[in-house]
């Protein structure tokens, strides 16, 4: 059990492509129990794989809030094979902290993925979960959801974003 460092934009790793998981071991479940931890330490509703460092296709996902039981989903290799409708939601990012925004997404989706014993699972999602699994596919192809912004959007995220950061650098300077 670890707590792992969620790095933040601008860490050029976020913007790496992660790699299919091909082996299915100790060290992966490893992995996926550490991201689960993180996650609901954090807390968010989702974690991808680079999101800490490890440019693999893995995240986890539970947008169960304070029901129980806890439903979390660990999804090895996702991808979205169906997709209707549209929404429009507000966003957040544990890689951009402070910012959020409404990002557009499909409304529904069927997500295929393997567990952590490789086996292929299908599943169908709508609402937050919908939202959360598309936020964390587009992280294991490097794009973020300031990504999916407007251009004029993301330039004044950009700005407002690098200066905020350049200002904490130097309270804590
Ligand atoms: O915790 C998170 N909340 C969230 C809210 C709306 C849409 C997507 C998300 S995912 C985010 C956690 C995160 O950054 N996962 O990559
Ligand atoms: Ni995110």
């Amino acid at each position: 059990m670890a707590l792992l460092e969620i790095l933040h934009y601008p860490n050029p790793l976020l913007k790496e492509r992660s790699l299919p998981v091909e082996t299915f071991d100790a060290e992966l479940r490893q992995l996926a129990e550490d991201m689960a931890e993180t996650m609901y330490d954090a807390p968010g509703v989702g974690l991808a794989a680079p999101q800490v460092g490890a440019l693999k296709r893995m995240v986890v996902i539970d947008c169960s809030a304070h029901e129980e039981p806890a439903d979390l989903i660990v999804a090895v290799n996702p991808e979205v094979i169906a997709r209707e409708g549209d929404c429009m939601e507000e966003e957040g990012c544990l890689s951009v902290p402070g910012y959020f925004a409404k990002v557009a997404r499909s409304a529904r989706v069927r997500v295929r993925y393997q567990d952590l014993e490789g086996q292929t699972q299908e599943r169908d999602a709508d609402g937050l979960l919908a939202v959360a699994i598309q936020h964390e596919i587009d992280h294991l192809d490097g794009t973020l959801f300031v990504d999916r912004l407007s251009s004029l959007k993301r330039s004044m995220f950009r700005k407002k974003y690098l200066k905020m950061l350049q200002q904490q650098e130097l309270e804590e300077a």
